[in-house]
């Protein structure tokens, strides 16, 4: 069986977080909670790679709508790495609406309007994998087992 520390989870500042300068605090968040960074990179998304990311939700009537938000401007696309990151990842995020996340998580303390919510996280383990892929192909590390060399000499 897979070690449950492996995990992965794909979280993206979106542009209106990048914009507004709220990138580290997301980090910081994630990073406090013990989780391992293991992709980051900032790019301005094509069309197409928004498309195949949100497929899901091609049928909303908010979809137009949705990609061009996150065409706005680049976003912080990232991977991280650990136990249950996953869920553990969308509570911090809070609920899709901001007006509905509990003070605390970071959509609940940071924004307002449920189309400019700042930030994504991946659903489920599943769709972690499939996102972290789409996102990065094969260009995640594992930091898992270097963290000690990083503290003592
Ligand atoms: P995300 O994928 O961004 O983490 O959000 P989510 O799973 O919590 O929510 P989802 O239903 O997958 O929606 C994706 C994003 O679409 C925008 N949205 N707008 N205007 C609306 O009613 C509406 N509903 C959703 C949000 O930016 C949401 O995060």
């Amino acid at each position: 069986m897979s070690d449950p520390k492996n995990e992965v989870s794909f979280i993206m500042v979106k542009p209106d977080g990048v914009q507004r300068g709220l990138v580290g605090e997301i980090i910081k968040r994630f990073e406090n909670r013990g989780f391992k960074l293991v992709g980051c990179k900032m790019m301005s998304p094509s069309k197409d790679l928004l498309e195949t990311h949100y497929v899901d939700l091609k049928s909303k009537p908010f979809f137009p709508g949705l990609i061009k938000y996150m065409s706005g401007g680049p976003v912080v696309a990232m991977a991280w790495q650990g136990k249950n990151v996953v869920k553990t990842g969308r509570s911090m995020l809070g609920a899709t609406n901001p007006l509905d996340s509990n003070p605390g998580t970071i959509r609940g303390d940071l924004c307002i309007d449920v189309g400019r919510n700042i930030c994504h996280g991946s659903d489920s383990v599943e769709s972690g994998k499939r996102e972290v892929k789409l996102w990065f192909g094969d260009s995640t590390e594992d930091y898992s087992l270097c963290t000690e060399n990083m503290i003592y000499e």
